[in-house]
């Protein structure tokens, strides 16, 4: 695993014969496609890109040059999350992470996508502070409400059911970077525990996923990163990433 953000100019590491997922450390999409591999047990290598000094060769494996895009043979590839995730459960039908019910399946992807305009609002608040409106505040609070609506609805631990499944995975690194906002000052992002008492368990239960727990960051982690990202000098190296953590920022080696 390539342990930097590779830039342009940098050479492609070598190809393992493993699947391989281009990404970057502090992405949410590139995010849901490494939990699905972890949920899944499969076996992977992670190059990490600098999406500012993007490296030549990742046009050959995503052609927009978004992350992530996965490498499913050599010198072949997907891109996008939604359709990364989608090909891996299917490819791969051990662990089935999807609802085998039609409809639920369907239910699940409304739920992503009536999630939307909170991710959306989520972004303005981190990147666009100053572009923020009391609409993008009410989104976001209408997008956790029918979150814990749902919870409530279903009556199950994780939306899927016992276990996290292809739609927890889905949302979950939005509600991870959620947490850093109060950190940033956003205190009418923060999600309270009085009003967001089922939410705020289901996050618990979701950092104990042995798949986010293997990959997620702590709030102040997110916080730090994301500053240096809307002050538009992305610090992409300030983790270790050669190892993966939990909720604890680790300290960048000399
Ligand atoms: N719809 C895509 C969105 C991916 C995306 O926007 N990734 C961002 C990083 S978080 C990216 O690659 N940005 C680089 C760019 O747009 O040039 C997905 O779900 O994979």
């Amino acid at each position: 695993m390539s342990e930097k953000h590779l830039k342009a100019g940098d050479a492609l590491p070598s190809f393992n014969g493993k699947l391989r997922l281009f990404a970057m450390r502090f992405c949410p999409y590139a995010e849901r496609s490494v939990l699905v591999l972890n949920a899944k047990g499969l076996e992977y290598d992670l190059v990490f890109v600098n999406l500012d000094h993007k490296p030549e060769w990742l046009f050959n494996f995503s052609p927009k040059g978004t992350v992530p895009a996965l490498e499913y043979e050599q010198g072949k590839a997907i891109f996008d999350s939604n359709i990364i995730n989608v090909y891996l459960d299917e490819k791969y039908p051990d662990k089935p992470l999807q609802a085998s019910d039609p409809l639920r399946r369907a239910q699940d992807k409304l739920i992503v996508e009536n999630f939307a305009a909170a991710q959306s609002a989520y972004y303005t608040a981190a990147f666009n502070a100053q572009a923020l409106q009391p609409s993008h505040i009410e989104n976001y609070h209408k997008g956790l409400e029918g979150l814990q609506k749902e919870l409530e609805v279903r009556g199950t631990k994780f939306l899927h059911g016992d276990e996290a499944g292809w739609v927890d995975l889905t949302i979950w690194p939005f509600l991870e970077r959620f947490l850093a906002l109060p950190l940033m000052g956003k205190a009418e992002f923060a999600i309270d525990q009085s009003k967001y008492a089922l939410l705020t368990t289901y996050i618990e239960a979701m950092k104990n996923v042995p798949a986010v727990k293997l990959y997620c960051l702590a709030p102040e982690t997110h916080a730090k990163f994301t500053e240096s990202r809307a002050k538009g000098d992305p610090d992409y190296n300030m983790l270790d990433t050669s190892a993966v953590c939990c909720m604890r920022p680790r300290k960048k080696k000399e």
